[in-house]
């Protein structure tokens, strides 16, 4: 069987290493790896390690990037230094994406994507680009209201990438499942979604595809009582000058603090419920892709 026809979802590391406090995070690591095979496909969490380019990590690898200090979140600009240098890294969407690629997954589930940060406009994630040029489907519950959620969806419409509701017409906004903002097309079942990713690259259109999964419902934390400290952790980090990818893990920690273990409890949620839906979805490409080589073989 050849490597596109194996269904595969791919897993991303700076949820661990800078996303999630430990255990926690070492547990969703492992959970989510059990969800997708449990789903039927293969799980494999992309990471950097002493410089190599990893998709599948050893138990001991996944206990290293949850308790390790100093382990470098990667994004694309990164990865000559921590490959030159031979260090170890967590990769964010942009950079699990491009890994992913290069091994032939399609399929990667994730918590929030980045996006254009509120405020300036000048700090804008890596992630986009990563979606507009790199053919990878990217599951995700949406992305965190820390960023400015309308200009994170022009950024995304400019450069070619469709973004998918599963089950909803409305951009879910991580703790919330809906932000008031319209996606492109909304897909009921993994099967749509295997339909438009055949679609694009039949028509030969770089880049991946957003999949967008609300929260499940009883893990919701309603926009209005996450919303002011969102605006506090914003404010502290606009305070204290932080710059480029110290942003997102400040605000990402703050928020946790200042929401306690309900935030903590969302995101894991939301997290082993991408696992599930991206799984599914890696099952529907991965026949389709099976049934379209059988009949051009029989033709
Ligand atoms: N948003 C979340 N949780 C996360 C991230 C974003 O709700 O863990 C991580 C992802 O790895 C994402 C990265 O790719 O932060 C974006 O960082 P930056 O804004 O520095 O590109
Ligand atoms: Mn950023």
């Amino acid at each position: 069987m050849n490597r596109t026809s194996t269904p595969t979802v791919a897993l991303e590391s700076t949820v661990i290493s800078h996303g999630l406090p430990y255990p926690q995070n070492l547990e969703l690591a492992r959970a989510m790896e059990e969800i997708v095979r449990g789903h039927g496909a293969e799980a494999r969490t992309v990471a950097i390690i002493g410089g190599e380019l990893r998709a599948g990590l050893s138990e001991a690898e996944l206990l290293h990037l949850a308790t390790a200090e100093g382990v470098r979140k990667v994004s694309r600009r990164d990865l000559p230094i921590v490959v030159a240098r031979k260090l170890d890294g967590a990769t964010t969407v942009a950079t699990t994406m491009w890994i992913a690629s290069r091994f032939g997954i399609q399929v990667f589930a994730t918590g929030g994507i980045g996006g254009v940060h509120r405020g300036a406009g000048d700090d804008i994630s890596a992630d986009l680009q990563e979606l507009a040029q790199t053919p990878v489907i990217v599951v995700c519950a949406g992305a965190k209201a820390i960023l400015d959620l309308p200009a994170t969806l022009e950024y995304l419409e400019t450069h070619g990438v469709t973004v998918v509701g599963y089950g909803t017409d409305d951009f879910p906004a991580f703790y919330s499942r809906t932000s008031g903002l319209p996606v492109d097309v909304r897909c009921d079942t993994p099967q749509e979604v295997s339909d438009l990713w055949l679609a694009k690259q039949a028509l030969g259109l770089p880049g991946g595809l957003l999949v967008a999964v609300p929260i499940p419902a009883e893990a919701e934390i309603p926009a209005a009582e996450i919303e002011p400290a969102i605006a506090q952790a914003v404010a502290e980090a606009a305070e204290r000058g932080l710059r480029s990818a110290e942003v997102t893990p400040f605000l990402l920690s703050r928020i946790a603090e200042l929401t306690g273990a309900r935030s903590l409890e969302a995101n894991l949620a939301l997290l082993k419920n991408n696992a599930a839906v991206a799984a599914q979805i890696a099952v529907a490409v991965s026949r389709q892709v099976a049934g379209a080589a059988e009949r051009t073989a029989v033709v």
